[in-house]
């Protein structure tokens, strides 16, 4: 039995990481410049050319050809895309996943709509990986990892809303202030899927404290948390260190973020992902 692991670039995880995981990439469009983001780009040249760059940026999702290329000769796919309330990107993976079962019927293609991203995400294909190899069957799988993804959440801490309201992701207003004098947004991901900023609040550390008593008034209670960050290796730590003074055991790991998270969440932007109980 051939079962891929497919997600795309959101859950900052590289094609080939492991043999059986394969990664559908976003794009960002820099006036003339178009990065892919895969394993030939790196966030350091794609982040040197917006600092310059005076015009329009924007990002565009894979279509329904990159899934059904990901999904190769696979008689099993199990896939996670970016929220459908921020992208098109999973509604073109589910349009792809159609397509292929129609042409082999056999075959079995799912694509689960996170409502989220980056290291939520990247807590779902793990735990795919971890139900397929137990043993289960496509439809368990498939129900396990919906029931799964209810009780994980993903949290945020931001420097600058700039790229999300220059594409109309979020209104002007909610931008405003975000960007200047060490302003943090600290927010989560919305049940629908959506940003939602909760709080502003000045300097790094600040910013952190008040990720970490979110994460824990959630419910987290030391099981899996994964970390992403863009350039800001400090902070993700100090955050990993104020989680580890309730739960010295938890099952952190931190990793950069890949392009598509490093252009909205901008430098110095933290994500957290983590299980609640
Ligand atoms: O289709 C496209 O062009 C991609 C659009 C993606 C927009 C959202 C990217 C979010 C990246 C930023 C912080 C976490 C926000 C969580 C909201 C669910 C990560």
């Amino acid at each position: 039995m051939n079962i891929r692991f497919v997600s795309d670039s959101s859950a900052n995880l590289l094609q080939g990481e492991q043999e059986d995981l394969y990664c559908v990439p976003l794009q960002i469009v820099v006036g003339q410049n178009t990065f892919v983001d895969g394993p030939g780009e790196t966030v350091e040249r794609m982040l040197s050319t917006l600092r310059v760059h005076k015009g329009k940026t924007s990002t565009a999702c894979p279509g329904v050809g990159d899934w059904l290329e990901s999904f190769g000769d696979a008689d099993i796919v199990y896939g996670a895309a970016i929220t459908s309330g921020l992208s098109g990107c999973w509604q073109a993976g589910n349009i792809a996943a159609q397509e292929y079962m129609q042409l082999h019927p056999e075959r079995k293609v799912y694509i689960l709509d996170t409502l989220s991203t980056g290291p939520e995400q990247e807590l779902i294909m793990e735990k795919y990986r971890e139900l397929a190899k137990a043993g289960m069957d496509f439809n368990q799988v498939c129900a396990e990892i919906r029931r799964y993804s209810a009780g994980t959440r993903l949290r945020f801490s931001l420097a600058s809303l700039e790229n999300f309201a220059r594409n109309g992701r979020i209104s002007k207003a909610v931008a405003t202030a975000v960007g200047i004098l060490g302003i943090r947004v600290v927010g989560r991901a919305s049940a629908e899927g959506t940003l939602e900023p909760q709080h502003k609040v000045r300097g790094e550390k600040k910013a952190m404290e008040k990720l970490a008593q979110s994460v824990l008034a959630d419910g987290y209670r030391g099981g899996k948390l994964r970390i992403s960050h863009t350039q800001n290796p400090e902070g993700a730590k100090m955050l990993e260190t104020l989680i580890r003074r309730e739960y010295p055991e938890a099952d952190i790991r931190i990793r950069d973020n890949r392009l598509l998270c490093a252009y909205y969440a901008e430098t110095g932007g933290v994500l957290v992902g983590y299980e609640c109980s």
